[in-house]
């Protein structure tokens, strides 16, 4: 591709497709640069499982519902709910749990605390960077414009983000239909093959495609990848977007292969985990009770991650470990696997563990063989052991919640 097709191709011919085909070259030399798939110059993105937590404010919001009706929430309207409208999936709660109301009824009930969503892990990073490098970027949701606007109004700096916002409400047909992102096109002046759709749900990458799109898509359920295939690719969360891949500008917050992220802090009584025997690998996981922490581990995607561990009565270590469902084994339960990077002469069961997690590495994945898991996992501790000595990870070793009373 030529520097002047490259131009050509970029939406507003001036100063921006300059910065692009420099920023195009130089990520080019990055060790870390991706293979580019194709060149856009936008980007149209869906709200609800997408920047914003929504399945898991479903839950919340609609256990506490149902408690007050007599019901259990059980989590597998989950699955039916994800890409519909709020209307279409208040009437399967209404209907599969013979709620003694109408569908406008619960609606209205919950409308005004279904507005306070948390964003995902990665959107307002993704939103701030858009808006910096200037890339026009349009929401476009399911949801009824008037829902959109109190849900982004939580989140500062999202509104002015969007160069187009669409609503439910302002097409005939929803997504599946390519309708909704016909019309971000249109109103973004940007042919439809130009543009990145980002979505999690399957109606919405449905859409996406028909609409003559690029999609990413972000699947907010998990092992569900294999219905994904129309997709041109599949990431686990929005921390693993590559922009580069798409001809626009990469993230710069990669640290010597770490993602900083906001610090979260989770401990307690070290358990018994599967009982794998990770000491015959070399790997052994000190874990912690996941009921306990259920809420933190849905809120955060599954993933290699770093940080500081302290052991009451030992000390505080370097740790790397995974959250998730770890592919390899194909378990049936999200948990977490901290390895502390430090040799012990003995088990430390039942003594308190206190973590706090500082960055990111990598997606969960699959391997060939064993050897292939272990190879990776060892290179996982030597990129946090290296990135814990950085002043930005260094400085919480000293932090009083490692160091428990
Ligand atoms: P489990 O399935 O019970 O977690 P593992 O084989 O993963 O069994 O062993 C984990 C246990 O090993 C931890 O709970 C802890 O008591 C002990 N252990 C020893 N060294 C380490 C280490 N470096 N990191 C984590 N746990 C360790
Ligand atoms: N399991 C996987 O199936 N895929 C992974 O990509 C993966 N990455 C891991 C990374 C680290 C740093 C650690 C500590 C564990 C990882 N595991 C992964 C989990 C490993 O399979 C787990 O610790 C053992 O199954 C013990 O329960
Ligand atoms: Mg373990």
């Amino acid at each position: 591709m030529s520097g002047l097709q490259l131009v050509s191709m970029w939406h507003d011919p001036g100063t921006r497709a300059l910065r692009l085909n420099h920023n195009l070259h130089r990520f080019a030399r990055m060790s870390t640069a991706q293979p580019l798939k194709k060149l856009v110059s936008g980007v149209v993105l869906d709200l609800d499982g997408t920047l914003l937590n929504t399945d898991g404010i479903v839950s919340e919001i609609l256990k506490a519902f149902l408690v007050k009706y007599g019901k259990q929430w059980d989590g597998r309207e989950a699955l039916k709910i994800a890409g519909k409208t709020p209307f279409e999936s208040a009437a399967v709660i209404v209907e599969d749990y013979g709620l003694p109301c109408a569908t406008e009824e619960f609606i209205s009930e919950i409308t005004p605390i279904w507005c306070k969503i948390k964003a995902l892990p990665g959107a307002n990073r993704l939103i701030k960077h858009m808006r910096r490098h200037e890339v026009p970027v349009a929401l476009a949701s399911n949801s009824p414009k008037e829902n959109i606007e109190t849900k982004i109004s939580y989140h500062q700096g999202w509104k002015e983000s969007f160069s187009v916002i669409i609503g439910g409400d302002e097409v005939r047909n929803g997504k599946p239909s390519p309708e909704i992102f016909l019309e971000a096109a249109n109103r973004l002046k940007i042919e439809s093959s130009n543009l990145l759709v980002i979505e999690d749900s399957l109606p919405g990458v449905t859409a996406g495609k028909a609409a003559g799109m690029e999609v990413v898509a972000v699947p907010s359920l998990p092992k569900q990848n294999h219905l994904y295939n129309s997709a041109d690719e599949v990431i686990n969360s929005l921390l693993d977007l590559r922009p580069e891949k798409w001809g626009l500008p990469p993230f710069q917050d990669w640290i010597k292969g770490t993602l900083p992220i906001e610090p979260w802090h989770i401990g307690g009584p070290v358990i018994k985990g599967f009982g794998r025997g990770s000491k015959v690998l070399g790997i052994p996981t000190a874990n912690l009770s996941t009921e306990e922490f259920s809420d933190l581990l849905l809120e955060h995607p599954s993933g290699v991650y770093f940080g500081w561990a302290g052991l009451s009565a030992r000390g505080i270590y370097k740790m790397v470990m995974s959250i998730g469902w770890n592919p390899y084994f194909d378990n049936k339960e999200k948990t977490m696997e901290p390895w502390l990077l430090h040799k012990f002469n003995e088990d430390f069961y039942g003594e308190e563990l206190r973590l706090i997690i500082l960055g990111y590495i990598r997606p969960e994945a699959n391997f060939p063989s064993l050897e292939s898991l272990i190879a990776k996992i060892h290179e996982d501790g030597e990129i946090a052991e290296k990135a814990l000595d950085l002043p930005l990870y260094a400085k919480y070793r000293d932090d009083p919640y490692l160091k428990m009373s």
